[in-house]
């Protein structure tokens, strides 16, 4: 079976997509908080383990994976509560040099076309571009370049050209990597308020009164002594999990959506038989069953992902997501 949603990560090379991956994929593997991750192939279950220990054992450069080459991998994953299948979704892992081809170059012809095909966009932007605040235009723009930002901008407005209705507003999560590289410059509250300012100032497009974008801001990291020393500070993972939790937990959305619709037009079809004189009921009664029916089918299945829903949710609480520049709560 396909998977469910689609998941893809911008992000020039270097940025921390692959060790994002594999660290998500190694901590949710264990179980967190009752979510588990697990890959459809075993062969990749093994490779992608392989790379996680050497990063975890290892010391020096070596501890690292290799810069991903020009053949992209694609992985499956089941994510589970217990023992319960809750969505699967695919992940493409390829360089980041792609993003910054030219339009004719296969690589980037992939990216685009996968970028269509995605229920959620995670925008990658490492600490390290964070560690000091922005203060002038020049800079800010500096950033925007060096992080790739004004790049992603390209493909976001591709992205929102074929965007459906359903889709609407779209998921997107802005996963600061190597946020062990900025953590110093945000102690206490002012401080983490004013580089999510920062943040916000680079990707302004996302934050402007509208409902296309519902937008998470998340921090992650691979572990705080890495800040100091990233070839022998120890492995200790901080919030992978957050943004792969919103954006199943948006496309959960998108689906109760979908049949909730069903819902009320079952409804209204109903209605309409039931409401029909003595005469007209007389031959209308197994399209009445039929339709009573159907609409306890679609009532069930919406339940169903509701159920599904509250559970991602109770993770999201203290998520920071925000609608027009909005900060939201999530709700189910
Ligand atoms: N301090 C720190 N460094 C990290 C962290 N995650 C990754 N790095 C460093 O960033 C480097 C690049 O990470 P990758 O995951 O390979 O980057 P990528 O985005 O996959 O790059 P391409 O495959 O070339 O597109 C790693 O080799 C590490 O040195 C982190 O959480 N903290
Ligand atoms: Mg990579």
């Amino acid at each position: 079976m396909a998977a469910e949603a689609k998941i893809t990560m911008l992000g020039l090379s270097g940025a921390g997509k692959t060790c994002y991956m594999l660290g998500l994929y190694a901590t949710m593997q264990l179980g967190l908080q009752g979510f588990t991750l697990a890959t459809t192939d075993m062969d990749e279950d093994l490779r992608l383990t392989s790379l996680w220990e050497k990063m975890v054992d290892e010391e020096g450069e070596d501890r690292w994976p290799p810069p991903t080459g020009s053949e992209p991998y694609q992985y499956e994953f089941d994510f589970s509560y217990g023992m319960r299948p809750l969505i699967s979704f695919d992940w493409l892992d390829y360089r980041g040099g792609a993003m910054q081809s030219t339009s004719t170059q296969e690589d980037y012809k992939i990216l685009l076309n996968r970028l269509r095909e995605s229920s959620c966009v995670f925008l990658c932007v490492s600490g390290e571009y964070l560690r000091e605040e922005i203060s002038s235009d020049t800079q800010l723009g500096l950033i925007k370049r060096k992080a790739g930002i004004s790049r992603m901008n390209i493909f976001l407005t591709d992205l929102t050209k074929n965007l459906k209705d359903s889709q609407r507003p779209f998921p997107i999560v802005i996963v600061i990597t190597k946020y062990d590289q900025c953590a110093e410059r945000a102690q206490d509250k002012i401080s983490r308020e004013k580089l999510f300012d920062d943040i916000k100032k680079m990707f302004n497009t996302l934050f402007t009164p509208s409902k296309d974008w519902l937008v998470m801001l998340c921090p992650v990291s691979l572990g705080k002594e890495l800040g100091k020393d990233s070839l022998t500070g120890k492995i200790d993972p901080k919030n992978l999990h957050l943004p792969l939790v919103f954006a199943l937990y948006a496309k959960l959305r998108e689906y109760a959506m979908t049949e909730q619709e069903k819902v009320n037009e079952a409804k209204i079809r109903l209605d309409t038989l039931r409401n029909g004189n003595w005469f007209q009921r007389l031959f209308t009664g197994d399209d009445q069953r039929a339709a009573e029916s159907s609409l306890g089918n679609y009532q069930n299945q919406l339940q169903e992902i509701q159920q599904r829903m509250a559970l991602l949710a109770q993770e999201l609480t203290n998520a920071q997501i925000f609608l027009g520049g909005k900060e939201q709560q999530v709700d189910v």
